[in-house]
């Protein structure tokens, strides 16, 4: 069903959660225990993000639907793989419990934070699936407006409990912060230019941007936090 360009960059895109996955493996020694949920969570999105590549490839994860090629196992991947990266970015900037109201707070912007970005996913996917005009534009408009909840909260509320922290450790949190959302902001716009949105880019160019931007957000993410958040603690990083 695919051909052998677009393939190529599905394997590339495999490949590169592979070496990222690796890389980030080395980080495990060098992180205290009670710190490595740092380096798990970084393993989990790269992993997840390497057997959806590895479905998409193998036809697993992919559809014809509507006259649309539809890789529906990157919504699977960006429903789960989306929240762990806001996730490990918000565990940067959390300072350590002192009491239950500040942390029942915490859990309240976290959830809030965490729902947005499933909902953002689940009504990009809706959008995908949507037969007729009016319904893609209505999914893909809601999509977008939950992207700019997550904007502002972490923008303006994580960034507050952030800049509590230490300088270096705020200094850490802003330059992942908008190293994230330049990425992701490219999601929103492939999506409109390919096979989702007014096709004017072919299916391998699709392909091509989304294993590059996936690798970047994700693999190449994921080690830049572990290594930021080392230089910042030592090998005592947090
Ligand atoms: C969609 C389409 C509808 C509008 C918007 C979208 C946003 C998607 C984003 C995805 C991020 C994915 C990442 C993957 C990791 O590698 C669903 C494309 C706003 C922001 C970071």
């Amino acid at each position: 069903m695919l051909d052998s360009a677009t393939s190529t960059w599905l394997w590339l895109g495999f490949a590169g959660m592979s070496v990222g996955t690796l890389a980030i493996l080395t980080y495990w020694s060098k992180f205290k225990p009670e710190h490595r949920y740092h380096v798990i969570l970084a393993l989990m999105v790269t992993t997840i993000a390497g057997a959806a590549y590895y479905a998409m490839v193998s036809g697993q994860g992919v559809i014809m639907f509507n006259g649309k090629t539809i890789f529906f196992a990157r919504y699977l991947d960006w429903v789960l793989t989306t929240p762990l990266l806001l996730l490990s970015l918000i565990t940067v900037a959390l300072p350590e419990a002192k009491d239950t109201n500040n942390s029942r707070q915490r859990m309240g912007l976290i959830g809030a934070i965490l729902f947005a970005d499933v909902s953002m996913i689940i009504t990009g996917a809706i959008a995908n699936f949507s037969a007729n005009q009016q319904d893609v534009v209505v999914w893909y408009i809601a999509s977008c407006l939950w992207f700019g909840v997550i904007v502002y909260l972490m923008f303006v509320e994580v960034r507050a409990l952030a800049q509590s922290q230490s300088k270096d450790l705020n200094k850490v949190y802003i330059s992942l912060l908008l190293l994230l959302s330049s990425l992701w902001f490219f999601y929103p716009i492939v999506w409109l230019l390919g096979n989702s949105g007014f096709a004017v880019v072919d299916l391998t160019t699709e392909v091509a941007v989304y294993a590059v931007l996936d690798v970047t957000a994700k693999a190449v993410f994921g080690t830049l936090t572990l290594s930021k958040l080392l230089k910042v603690k030592g090998s005592n990083s947090r």
